[in-house]
């Protein structure tokens, strides 16, 4: 794929970037971007819709139309814009405290309807942005700046709360995969439905270096070691699986008819009736 066409939906005047040097946001946006470009859509009929956090300034980095909202509520506008507009793509990225924590309900709620929205949900295990406080997905033990003798609570797995809400399509990679990030997303968007594309990324800075992975590369490798294929998942015990990232495609579900379209039925059903 060219360079400069992957470029085209950067918002130069936007840069630099507040990332930290090495962040993993990076190798997810990259993925984020060949996917529009590969898929060829038009960034005037794109919304991509987001939260607060360091995740959640990806979209104001990209030449869409783009919506920069308040912490865990970026899914009810993203939900609002599809719902006005159901023939424009949209996409909403969110972290994990965003999707899990603070907007945990509106996850849910976009899970069960089955709204025509591609979800990226990237987890890097922390709050990022406000200092390392933990979330709910930071592993049991982990280091946080709210948890300094380790977390406790069990973490939520953001695709199997996903797939028990509703979403049809469900995947998960981590950034030591970037071509299967661009898949997966591509797959995301060109769902008719509500997907959850979750992404493993890391938080170095207030998450790595409490946690024996200081340094952008330890995590990179350790995302590597961690992540096991669907498919050879598929045939390990529970115990070979343990503290390992599944991915690829998880669940997909065709047959359930996406929100916009019901209502859209719902809406000529009224209009018939009132004529
Ligand atoms: C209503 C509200 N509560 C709290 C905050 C403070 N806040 C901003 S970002 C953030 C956490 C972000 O964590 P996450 O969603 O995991 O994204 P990350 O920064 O790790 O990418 C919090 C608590 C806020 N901006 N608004
Ligand atoms: S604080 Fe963490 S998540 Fe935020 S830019 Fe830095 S490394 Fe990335």
């Amino acid at each position: 794929m060219p360079r400069e066409d992957v470029m085209k939906w950067i918002r130069q005047q936007f840069m630099p970037h507040i990332w930290c040097p090495g962040c993993g946001l990076g190798i997810a946006m990259h993925a984020l971007l060949r996917a529009l470009t590969s898929l060829g859509v038009d960034p005037d009929k794109t919304v991509i819709a987001s939260g607060i956090g360091c995740s959640s300034r990806m979209p104001g980095y990209i030449d869409a139309c783009t919506l920069h909202t308040a912490h865990g509520r970026s899914l009810a506008f993203a939900t609002g814009v599809k719902l006005v507009k159901p023939e424009l793509t949209v996409i909403d990225v969110m972290g994990d405290g965003d999707c899990s924590a603070i907007g945990g309900n509106h996850f849910i709620h976009a899970c069960r309807r089955n709204i025509g929205i591609c979800a990226i949900v990237l987890n890097n295990n922390i709050y990022g942005m406000t200092g390392g406080q933990a979330s709910p997905t930071t592993p049991v033990g982990a280091i946080a700046t709210t948890a300094p003798y380790g977390a406790v609570d069990p973490p939520f797995d953001i695709c199997r709360l996903a797939i028990g809400a509703g979403a049809t399509l469900v995947a998960r990679s981590t950034i030591a995969q970037p071509q299967l990030c661009e898949t997966l997303i591509k797959k995301g968007i060109q769902h008719d439905g509500f997907s959850v594309i979750e992404i493993m990324t890391h938080c170095h800075t207030q998450y790595g270096r409490k946690n024996k992975r200081a340094r952008p590369f330890d995590n990179f490798n350790y995302f590597k070691e961690q992540s096991v294929m669907k498919a050879k998942a598929d045939g390990m015990s529970k115990e070979e699986l343990a503290d390992k990232y599944i991915i690829g495609e998880l669940f997909c579900e065709t047959d359930v008819e996406e929100y916009t379209k019901k209502y859209d039925r719902l809406i000529d059903k009224m209009v018939r009736r009132s004529i």
